[in-house]
């Protein structure tokens, strides 16, 4: 289909003229708005929503739409309408873009009414991703078919929002109450087979899914369209019901969003649809203005403006198949699980036959856990161990595309292993570094040709951790930087490019937030209300639990390194040394900042003597800090590091900085990262 003459639904020009066929044997044509296209064929009117890159259901769209039904309810040869959309996508959802402005007609609600409430049929034909309002208008047509690839959810919770047409009380119509709060409250979004399983679609076609969908149409001519506004809401046991709520409301703490999502669904088995729609309405309205949904459009945004990398337009990433993994510690043994995950094939390398047989039984430890979780099945399990290889020599990493070192990190091995690597591995191979602290520019010094060693550092535990650092090195090729990206993200991390520093960008600002946070104990504040007052805030740990989770050598041991050449002038706190000295490391020791007692932490009133002894001995008249003080301080020098790691060139944008304390860090992405909140405070501020 092609001509789209106006805006107003008229009739595309056809061929006319002596010997042309009539044009009523012809297909009618129509152009409802820029972004909708009607055909009617014997007919039924095919409506295609043709708004690229995902058919976000934007004002054009629902313009279009409008126009669509009303022609097609008004015109005395339509009989019916299927409804679909082009490309990949058949809406994926209202558009985002349109949320910071003033809201125009025609609105969501008023489209999707339209499409209920017509007196002729329509089917939806969902030719690939139903989310948001776009599984909100096919959940307002009266039968719903879907490609075997399609997906389909009402992610807005992830957005800060609540569905605005109709998605809290149309969804448990046909899924129950406990399966809509499970997927409305979460923002899951499902497959095609899932969908079918729950009552969602109707039928899953493997192949001519317009033709399907306008022969289902067909048959429906004539009966009364079956609303699901009108359906009645299946009577859940109230104990699952009341399951699915307290999980929603357990994983979001913190967030409103959740929380007014299963209040919605829940109403829907006892508040009549109307009054329950306009209470949903209510919601979304007052939700599209909350911080909250502010904070996560920002996330939603950044993520994708990162994936946008200087240099890289033209370059195409090389073919990756098999990943080789050198030290199946700790971190080489999850980033081979996510490897795996990511469908590749992995070689693991240990240094004899006992450290890689141990290293087997990490990894396979990962993966039955995965499956004792219900994360996976024995089958995927299964089929990820097959594709695993242990050895403990390097010459099994021969065929190996990219290899990613995470042995002990120390400058001499990591570079003789690049070294003894190059000899073994094929030319084109990527050499990857997992440093965390070491200068990869000096280990790519080590081997022949720099340009093929990139940085790929992962967050313990590299299975779990969405984040992946992408280093820069100053000799990486395109080719290789554009390599790593692709196999982060086909191990379902995200990629954030970075140049290189000591701890790069995420150990950079980590280290600046614990600084503040040993500034505020010097202050008057105890370690405890530090790690108090930021947990309430939403990260899951505070600084000092995070250290002594870590173990408070390996920065002590930096510390002394740094002690030399450490600027006179800057503030230095030393009770970290304090603790260091008495032998507190952290939870493996038993006691760090907290005492340990089967496992809990507990505050030690011995910490609290030496961080007095240490106030007394610079002579601090220690002070009390609130809660609201510690926070701002904690954001404020994340952000001053940030702003600085932007400036220097390591972090090509402030939302990236943002990605990698979300994903990296614990910090809860519904306040939007501490850059997105220096932002607005700056923004509120007064003029000078
Ligand atoms: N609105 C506007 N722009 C959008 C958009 C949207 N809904 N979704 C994606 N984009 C842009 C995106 O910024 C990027 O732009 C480009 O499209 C490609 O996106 C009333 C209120 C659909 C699965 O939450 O999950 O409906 O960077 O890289 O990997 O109840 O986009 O190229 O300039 O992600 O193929 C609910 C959000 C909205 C779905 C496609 N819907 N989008 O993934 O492409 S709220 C969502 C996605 C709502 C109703 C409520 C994904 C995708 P640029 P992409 P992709």
């Amino acid at each position: 289909m092609s001509d789209r003459s106006s805006a107003t639904g008229s009739r595309a020009a056809g061929p006319t003229g002596a010997g042309a066929t009539p044009p009523a044997a012809q297909p009618q044509r129509f152009a409802f708005s820029a972004t909708v296209i009607g055909e009617v064929d014997a007919g039924v009117m095919l409506v295609l929503i043709d708004n690229p890159p995902v058919n976000a259901a934007s004002a054009s769209v629902r313009t279009g739409l409008l126009a669509a039904i009303g022609r097609a309810a008004a015109d005395p040869d339509v009989v019916a309408v299927v409804l679909s959309g082009t490309g990949k996508t058949f809406v994926g959802g209202a558009d985002i873009r349109e949320f910071n402005l003033p809201p125009e007609p025609p609105l969501l609600p008023e489209v999707v009414a339209a499409i209920e409430d017509c007196a002729k049929p329509i089917v939806a034909a969902l030719n690939g991703v139903a989310l948001g309002g776009g599984l909100e208008i096919a959940l307002a047509c009266h039968a719903r078919l879907a490609a075997p690839g399609a997906k389909l959810g009402l992610p807005e919770v992830k957005l800060g929002l609540v569905p605005g047409a109709g998605g809290t009380q149309r969804l448990p119509r046909l899924v129950g109450v406990a399966a809509a709060i499970d997927l409305i409250g979460s923002g899951r979004i499902v497959d095609a087979g899932t969908a079918e399983r729950l009552g969602i679609v109707d039928r899953i076609v493997a192949s001519d899914l317009v033709g399907a969908a306008t022969a289902t149409v067909r048959a429906l001519v004539g009966t009364v369209p079956r609303r699901t506004s009108d359906l009645p809401v299946a009577a859940d046991d109230p104990a699952e019901i009341d399951a699915a709520a307290a999980k929603v409301l357990a994983r979001s703490r913190g967030q409103q969003a959740p929380a007014e999502a299963v209040r919605l669904v829940r109403a829907a088995a006892d508040v009549p649809f109307a009054d329950a729609v306009a209470d949903e309405r209510a919601t979304f309205l007052a939700l599209r203005n909350s911080d909250e949904a502010a904070a996560l459009r920002h996330v939603f945004f950044a993520e994708r403006a990162a994936a946008k990398v200087y240099g890289l337009d033209d370059v195409a990433a090389l073919p990756v198949a098999t990943i080789g993994i050198v030290g199946l510690g700790l971190m080489g043994s999850g980033i081979a699980v996510a490897a795996l995950d990511g469908g590749f094939a992995v070689v693991g390398v240990e240094t004899s036959a006992a450290a890689a047989e141990a290293g087997r039984a990490r990894i396979a430890g990962l993966l039955d856990k995965s499956v004792a979780s219900g994360r996976s099945s024995a089958a995927d399990r299964d089929a990820r161990l097959a594709r695993l290889t242990i050895s403990d020599g390097l010459a099994a990493l021969a065929g190996i595309d990219l290899v990613i070192e995470a042995v002990f990190d120390d400058l001499d091995v990591k570079t003789r292993l690049f070294q003894s690597l190059q000899g073994v591995v094929r030319p084109n191979a990527v050499l990857a570094t997992n440093t965390s602290y070491l200068d990869p520019d000096r280990i790519a010094a080590a081997v022949d040709r720099p340009e093929r060693v990139v940085g790929l550092h992962f967050f313990s535990p590299a299975n779990v951790m969405r984040l992946a650092e992408i280093v820069r090195c100053a000799k990486t090729a395109p080719t290789v930087l554009a390599t790593a990206i692709s196999v982060a993200r086909a191990m379902g991390k995200l990629p954030i490019v970075c140049g290189v520093t000591e701890g790069f960008i995420g150990n950079r600002v980590f280290s600046a937030y614990r600084r503040a946070g040993e500034f505020l104990i010097e202050d008057g504040a105890s370690p405890y209300e530090v790690d108090a007052a930021i947990e309430a805030f939403g990260l899951a740990m505070g600084p000092f639990a995070v250290s002594d989770l870590a173990g408070l050598e390996i920065a002590w041991a930096l510390r002394k390194r740094q002690a030399a050449t450490r600027d006179a002038s800057e503030r230095y706190v030393d009770i970290a040394d304090r603790l260091c000295e008495a032998g507190r490391f952290g939870q493996r020791s038993g006691k760090g900042w907290y005492a340990y007692v089967d496992g809990k932490r507990q505050p030690d009133p011995e910490v609290l003597m030496i961080v007095a002894a240490a106030r007394a001995a610079k002579g601090v008249a220690s002070r009390p800090v609130a809660a609201e003080e510690i926070v701002e301080r904690l954001i404020a020098a994340m952000a001053d590091e940030g702003r600085m790691l932007v400036a220097a060139g390591i972090a090509a944008r402030s939302g990236d900085i943002d990605l990698v304390m979300i994903n990296g860090y614990g910090f809860p992405a519904h306040k939007g990262g501490p850059m997105f909140i220096a932002g607005r405070a700056q923004e509120a501020a007064p003029p000078h």
